[in-house]
């Protein structure tokens, strides 16, 4: 028979995704268990245009379940992914709790689908949605050219943040909508905005160069996922990597601009090549025509979309590029449904 899938954390701005992508994506599963937190059982849920009734999280929920997917914050997935496993599930997990576990892979299946073979722990790890926004399009270009080094700048929406940072940014944005002379003054955004909701700085009229929490010497765990993730993805333990992370007023769809610099020396154009022939990588490079990826065009769309396509102007081995990606797609559900359709290929094999 089909295999039975649990979502845990359908609740959240993933799980709405998540939903979205099982009642659209081509449908592999048999029965579908929505969980949540105790304080979200008993809701129902619209999934394969039927309305599910959402579990609260328990042991038993995984009783006969093949595949269970976690969008849940990191301690609760430390504690409940394992007993999911023990109860006969394997789990893909989109937090940062198993990500660098070396008995757990950490899964993009344009990248490294066979690395999902090996899951001695019964877990399999989605990636953060930053590292993700960018991934799929580095792989291809590390295929070609061999990449050496990333120095990446991130413009983050306020999605990342879960469902709290979407409502703060859209409570910001009607608090400064009708004033005009808002963003002249040190200060009057601040003092407009009142709330900051789970951002340090107001992200209303505003950049905001944080994402994530303080570790040594003054990173960010944002600016550090990016570099740990992107090494254990491509296989490459030793990558230079250097992330700056800044959130953005925008509600969903994270960007990047990226210098990479590769072992082979490359064109704009063979470069361009590469891109444009890699499966979910969409080239978007025109700027004569104004036409390049933004978040506005982006969001809700599945690949990674790459412009701004240039040789470095000062080393024969460096790219530059912009890249955008729907944070809460490829960025998290649709990266966590692609490896859960792995699983279930592999199990009514
Ligand atoms: C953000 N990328 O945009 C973060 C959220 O490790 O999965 C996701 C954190 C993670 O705020």
């Amino acid at each position: 028979g089909r295999p039975t899938l649990a979502v845990v954390g359908a609740t959240g701005a993933v799980g709405t995704v998540m939903l979205d992508l099982l009642s659209t994506r081509e449908d592999v599963w048999g029965e579908i268990r929505l969980i949540a937190s105790p304080r979200s059982a008993g809701r129902r849920l619209r999934v394969r245009d039927e309305d599910v009734e959402v579990l609260a999280l328990a042991p038993e929920v995984f009783d006969g379940v093949d595949v269970a997917m976690f969008d849940v914050p990191d301690e609760v997935s430390k504690e409940w992914a394992p007993v999911a496993v023990e109860r006969g599930a394997i789990v893909v997990d989109n937090s940062g709790a198993f990500r660098m576990d070396a008995d757990v892979p950490l899964v993009v299946p344009e990248v490294n689908a066979a690395a999902a073979r090996r899951r001695p722990r019964g877990i399999i790890s989605n990636p953060n949605c930053t590292t993700l926004s960018m991934i799929v399009a580095i792989g291809a270009l590390h295929r070609a050219f061999g990449v050496r080094e990333l120095v990446v700048a991130s413009y983050q929406a306020a999605s990342g943040a879960g469902q709290s940072g979407i409502d703060a940014l859209q409570d910001q944005l009607a608090k400064v909508a009708s004033d005009r002379n808002l963003g002249s003054r040190a200060g009057d955004v601040r003092a407009a905005v009142g709330d900051l909701g789970p951002f340090p700085a107001p992200l209303a009229l505003n950049v905001v160069p944080w994402a994530g929490s303080l570790k040594d010497d003054g990173w960010s765990s944002e600016e550090l996922k990016v570099r740990n993730e992107s090494r254990k993805i491509l296989g490459l333990p030793e990558l230079r990597v250097t992330a700056t992370c800044v959130r953005v007023p925008v509600i969903t769809t994270h960007s990047l601009s990226v210098h990479a610099v590769f072992e082979q020396e490359l064109t704009a154009a063979s470069a361009r090549e590469v891109l444009a022939s890699a499966p979910g990588v969409v080239v978007s490079d025109d700027p004569a025509k104004a036409e390049f990826p933004t978040p506005a065009d982006v969001v809700g769309t599945d690949p990674t979309w790459v412009g701004r396509i240039r040789r470095s102007l000062d080393d024969p081995h460096g790219l530059e590029l912009f890249l955008c990606g729907d944070n809460l797609r490829k960025g998290a559900a649709l990266n966590t449904a692609q490896i859960a359709e792995l699983l279930a290929e592999e199990l009514t094999a």
